[in-house]
Formats: structure tokens, sequence, C-alpha cells
């Protein structure tokens, strides 16, 4: 397994240096300042992964690798008029990121939203900082913050009762935190910052669009892109949306096993492949991720570790647990992973997909939620025990 990080460039808080000193030998990145649609240039291309190598020389080498990610601009997302030219664009970026030797590739098809949290600051028992995704509070944004046209049909009483409790508990302030949490920005998110109005607008563009219409812009995009990246030899890895079921009345077509069959089994190109995030298709129960690393071994090229704990009486709220402590058996995946390298003789990319606040890391203002160092370097730090343990296991 090769061990990466991922590094949002030069404004990232957490420097390269300390990057090489958790022991990651691998670097997961994006031109983040490219807009969202157009081709990346090669020659930033380039200077990049100069700026990520520059060091090798003197120090324990870090390499450019996987690209996380190239935005789908929404126009493809909907096929709108027009859109070819975004495709046009996106395989110019693989077939250029090919060239420069970078030959992982994650992307998402998520409509208007990319990866949603409703909490940046959920106090775990032992005073780290840990994200959460809290069902009520998200109902509670979308009926009475959003106050969307149709909301009401996407929850039972119930829930927009426990909704309602949760909306009048906020004061002012916790609502522009929630509704700047959930629309204006996660880091790494792949879909644009919006104000509440351009968000209505956004999701607009989508009224009456279907599982099966999305699913179709997927496999036409798709269909187009990946005859070019079996030829540069890029492997593409869908990323899951996250949490992995439909959201604002979008439909979101990679959550489940099945999802991925019919992905695969419409377009079986070699490029064809996935991202397993461990946690995101560990939000959802019905999702046995031991049993997923194991049926779509060819296809995993990129693998997120991180483990989630859902509520006991509300299945759609979680938290973001410790790596090795939550309702996944991460033991079971890595375990897998590791025999799907030794039969497939190659070696799959993992990252620790976030960590805690914790430690130094509390006073540091400028972490990025979910992406601060001590946090992560404790989740690659663990997997890798286990990752060493069971390949000694093997031999
Ligand atoms: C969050 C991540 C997302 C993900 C992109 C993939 O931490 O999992 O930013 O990288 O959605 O395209």
């Amino acid at each position: 397994m090769r061990e990466s990080w991922r590094w949002f460039g030069p404004g990232d808080p957490v420097s390269l240096e300390e990057i090489r000193q958790t022991g990651a030998t691998d670097i997961v990145s994006a031109l983040h300042d490219i807009p969202i649609g157009e081709a990346w240039p090669l020659e930033q291309i380039l200077a990049h992964k100069t700026r990520i190598e520059a060091r090798n020389t003197i120090h324990s080498p870090l390499y450019w690798t996987v690209v996380e990610s190239i935005p789908v601009h929404e126009d493809i997302k909907l096929a709108a008029p027009g859109h070819e030219r975004y495709i046009e664009n996106w395989i110019l970026t693989v077939k250029r990121l090919g060239e420069a030797g970078i030959k992982t590739i994650c992307y998402n098809f998520m409509p208007v939203i990319d990866w949603t949290r409703t909490d940046l600051k959920h106090e775990m028992p032992n005073g780290a900082i840990a994200l959460r995704f809290d069902q009520d509070r998200f109902a509670a944004f979308d009926l009475f913050i959003l106050e969307r046209d149709r909301a009401e049909k996407d929850y039972s009483a119930e829930e927009r009762d426990r909704a309602r409790a949760a909306f009048e508990n906020m004061c002012a302030d916790d609502v522009a935190q929630l509704t700047e949490t959930i629309i204006a920005g996660l880091p790494g998110k792949m879909t644009e910052a919006y104000t509440i109005d351009d968000f209505r607008q956004a999701l607009a563009r989508y009224d009456g669009m279907t599982h099966a219409a999305l699913r179709a812009n997927l496999m036409a995009f798709l269909g187009k892109v990946l005859p070019h990246a079996d030829r540069a030899g890029v492997k593409l890895a869908i990323h899951p949306d996250d949490p992995p079921w439909d959201m604002f009345g979008l439909p979101r077509i990679i959550c489940t096993p099945r999802d991925l069959n019919l992905l695969f089994g419409k377009l079986p190109n070699p490029s064809n492949g996935m991202t397993l995030c461990v946690g995101t298709y560990g939000s959802r129960p019905d999702n046995d991720l031991p049993q997923m690393a194991i049926d779509f071994a060819e296809r995993i090229h990129f693998a997120h570790l991180r483990g989630v704990s859902r509520d006991k009486d509300e299945q759609r709220s979680f938290v973001e647990a410790n790596h090795l402590d939550s309702d996944i058996d991460m033991i079971g995946v890595i375990r897998n992973l590791l025999s799907n390298e030794t039969e497939l003789d190659r070696e799959i990319f993992i990252r620790p997909d976030h960590g805690h606040l914790m430690m130094a890391d509390l006073e540091n203002a400028k972490s990025n939620p979910g992406y601060s160092g001590i946090g992560r370097m404790k989740g690659l730090a663990e997997v890798r025990g286990v990752i060493r343990a069971l390949s000694v296991e093997e031999q």
C-alpha cells in the first residue's frame, strides 16, 4: 500500500516538510485555483509537481501521484447545452496529468453539493474535535432556513418535528454557521461556494432530474472520457456521494454496491475505477465495507480510510470516529485490500481521510476542518500499524 496524504497547495497550513515527517510517501493534490470547467495547463501541473518533489534529493522523497479531484462542471452533470466543451477540457486535463506521470485521478459526480456535514466542532469524550452529520440539523436547514419547495415530503412527520425542535434551539449565529457549513464550503469540495439565493438557483436547475437521467449523464460523460484515460494509462476513481443518500431532492447515484455494479457493468473499461471511501460508504448500515473491498477488487485504485459511528436511534446521523474504533470493521477492510494487492500484483493508494482536531492543532486557527495535521497523523499511524501487522501475518 502506498501511504498518501492530501495537500491543498502552498496555502495549506500543513506543510510538505511536516507531511514528510508523518511517513507518507505520496501526495494527493489538485490545482485548486483553476476555475471549474477549465483545462489544467500542463506548465501548471508540472510546476505543482516540481514544488511537491523539490526537496526529494535532500529528504525522504514525496511524489505527487494522485489527483483529488478534477471537478466536474455542473453543465456536464445536467447535460446542459454546450457542456461538450467542458468534457473536452476534462479530457485534456486527464491527458496532461498522464503525460506528467500522475496516473490516479479521484473525482465525483455529486450534483450541486460536495461532501456535507452539519457540525465542524463536535466534541469527543476525550476533548478532541470531530466532524458530524446530524440529520435533525440538516432537516432543520432544509425545511426552515432554506425553506425549499417540496422539502416536506422528504421527511416523515416525526422527522419534521425533530427538525423543528432543533431549529427552535438555534440562535441567529447558529443559523449562520449551519448555513455556511452546508452551502459555502468544506475543504476540497469540488462544487462552487454559494450564497443562499445562488444555492436555490443551483438546485432549481435540477428540478425533475431523476436518478436514471443523472446516471445517463454520468455514463455519457464517462463514455467520452474513458477511452482517453485507457490510452493514457490513467485510472479514474469515482468518489461516492457523501453522505450516500439523496439530499435536497437531488438524486445521488454513487451510494451503494448496486450503483457501482451499474457503473462498471455498463462501462467495463480498465480505467473505470473507484475510490473506496470507507467513511462515506460506511455511513450507511447496509454497505458491507470488507465485502466491498473484495467484490470491487480490480476497480479500487484509491482508498480513504476513516471510521464513522452512527447514532443508535437515528441511522442517518453520524460522527467521524477514531480510525480504528467505529462502526466499520477497518481491520477487515485493510486485510481484504492487502490480499487484493497480492492477488492482482499492484499497489493501492490509501490516505487517512480526515482526523480529529487535537493537541496543538486546537490552537491553530488556520486548520482546515477534517484536515488538521496531528489528527490525520494519528489516523495514518494507526492504520500503518494494522497494515504492517497484517503484512507480516500474510508472509
Ligand atoms: C472530503 C473529501 C471530498 C472528496 C471529493 C472527491 O474530505 O472526501 O473532498 O475529496 O468530493 O471528489
